[in-house]
Parts: C-alpha cells; sequence; structure tokens
C-alpha cells in the first residue's frame, strides 16, 4: 500500500513538473510572432509620410517642430528630401533623409580635392554624433532616448540600426581641425563641416522583432528619427582583412551582407566576415 502511495505521489510530482516546465516554455513563447512585417513595413511607411507631412526643420532650433503656416513641411522639401529604398531580411523598405549640411572634408585652408572621399559605402565604419528619439505619432516624437554629441565609432556588423547603414551613404564627412599654422591641432580630435541630416527610419530597420535580441527592447518595432551628423568614415572598410572592401562581399548585391553565405565550409559566416572566400 505504502508503496502504491509513492508511485502515486510521484505520478502527482511528474504531474506538476509538466505543467511548470509548460508555464516556462509559455514565458519564451515569441510575443511577437503574431506580426506580418510586410503589412507593418508598409504601415510605418505610411506613419512616417504622415510625421513627414505634418512637421517641418526649424534652421533656428536645429530641430524638427509640428508644421505651422508659412513652414514648409518635411515632405514637401523636395530637393532636401532623400527617398531610399533597402532591403532586409528579403523585405522591401524606404527609409528618407533630410538633408541639412552636405559635409565639407576639405580643409579650407591645408585641404586638397584627394581629401574628399565622398559617401560611405553601406559597409564602411563610420564616425558620428548622432540624437535619435522615437516617431510616436504624426505630432508627436519621443524625448531623446540616445545620443552622442562628441562622436564615436560604429562598425557594420555591430550596428544596432541597420537604417543608419543605408543612410549614411548620403552624407560626406568633415575635415580635422588643424593648428593655425596647418600642424596637427594640439586639443581633442575635432572635427569640423560634419555632413548633417536627419534619417527617417521604419521599425524594420531599426529594432525589428525579426530579430530575437530586440524582444526586450523598449523600441522594438517602433520607428525612429535620428538627427546625425557625419564626421568621417573608412573609405573602403573590408572587415576581413581579405582585401575585398565589404562593400564588394554582396555576393547577391542587394545591399544587404548579412545574408551572403558563398562557403559552403562554414555556412554561418557571410562572405564579409570569411576572409577565406
Ligand atoms: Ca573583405
Ligand atoms: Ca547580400
Ligand atoms: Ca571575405
Amino acid at each position: 500500500m505504502n508503496k502504491i502511495k509513492h508511485i502515486f505521489l510521484l505520478l502527482l510530482l511528474g504531474v506538476a513538473l509538466i505543467y511548470s516546465c509548460d508555464d516556462d516554455n509559455n514565458a519564451f513563447v515569441n510575443p511577437f510572432a503574431d506580426i506580418n512585417h510586410e503589412a507593418l513595413a508598409i504601415s510605418d511607411n505610411d506613419s512616417i509620410i504622415k510625421f513627414l507631412k505634418n512637421n517641418y526643420y526649424d534652421m533656428a532650433t536645429d530641430s524638427v517642430k509640428t508644421l505651422v503656416e508659412g513652414e514648409i513641411a518635411l515632405f514637401d522639401e523636395q530637393e532636401k528630401l532623400t527617398i531610399m529604398d533597402a532591403k532586409r531580411n528579403d523585405l522591401d523598405y524606404t527609409l528618407y533623409i533630410y538633408h541639412i549640411k552636405e559635409g565639407n572634408p576639405i580643409h579650407p585652408d591645408f585641404g586638397e580635392a584627394a581629401d574628399d572621399k565622398g559617401n560611405p559605402a553601406v559597409s564602411d565604419s563610420i564616425y558620428a554624433k548622432y540624437s535619435g528619439q522615437s516617431i510616436l505619432s504624426s505630432s508627436e516624437l519621443s524625448t531623446v532616448f540616445d545620443a552622442n554629441t562628441s562622436g564615436a565609432w560604429f562598425s557594420y556588423e555591430r550596428l544596432a540600426v541597420r537604417g543608419w547603414s543605408f543612410g549614411f551613404t548620403n552624407l560626406k564627412g568633415g575635415y580635422l581641425k588643424k593648428e593655425d599654422n596647418g600642424d596637427t591641432y594640439n586639443g581633442p580630435i575635432t572635427y569640423l563641416e560634419g555632413g548633417k541630416g536627419i534619417l527617417f527610419i521604419p521599425s524594420g530597420l531599426s529594432y525589428t522583432s525579426l530579430n530575437p535580441n530586440n524582444y526586450g527592447s523598449s523600441l522594438v518595432n517602433q520607428n525612429l528619427m535620428f538627427n546625425v551628423e557625419l564626421l568621417d568614415f573608412v573609405q573602403f572598410t573590408d572587415h576581413d582583412n581579405d582585401g575585398r572592401p565589404s562593400s564588394e562581399e554582396d555576393a547577391n548585391d542587394d545591399g544587404d551582407l548579412e545574408n551572403d553565405f558563398s562557403d559552403n565550409s562554414q555556412p554561418g559566416v557571410p562572405d564579409y566576415l570569411n576572409p577565406t572566400i
């Protein structure tokens, strides 16, 4: 009898364990599983267009404000607005770049034409200042969630917001400050006249829930706006030092370097991080 009781208790314990395991499993279910990312890309684009039509760039305060009489909506400043298509996770996205200042990489006194490296490629490492906000509605931005006002380096493979890679290709860098006699500036590294713009980035090119790393982010699936200034970049960035710039390691030529796997012996390593290919 005791033995039967014991078995019964064991069975009970087993049932309890199964239930608790099930609870644990439920806790790890992807909360974004039901999202149709193709539809989200379309509604994000609609939201961004509405925002661009309802706001303008205020030069005096270097900020975006709700449209008022006498000002021109961002969307209607066609000569300053670049509309750019970008592919990511095999989905089509559109981002918008409002140009404030192109950037001047040539020092006015000591520079030469060769100092102008043009625009960075999608995969080039960039040195930039930025401040980021979420686009909450056509008339509302969040407070600044992140900013860097002195400049920081960013490498393609570590960028959390993929829209940056595309957006920065529209800007030029600035030039290094020098002493009056042309010597290296005797102070902190200082760039002047960097290219300035505002990037409007759909959620699929920022903290998308297609990437499990973003599940816990407070910015998951939000459209973002970044005020940016490009100070410098590494032309022909070659992440794996194989002599081919990363921008040329895009085998299927779709602007996304993370979906090209030409080396069958290392199927998980994209070409731009694989020095043997
Ligand atoms: Ca390479
Ligand atoms: Ca590719
Ligand atoms: Ca390679």
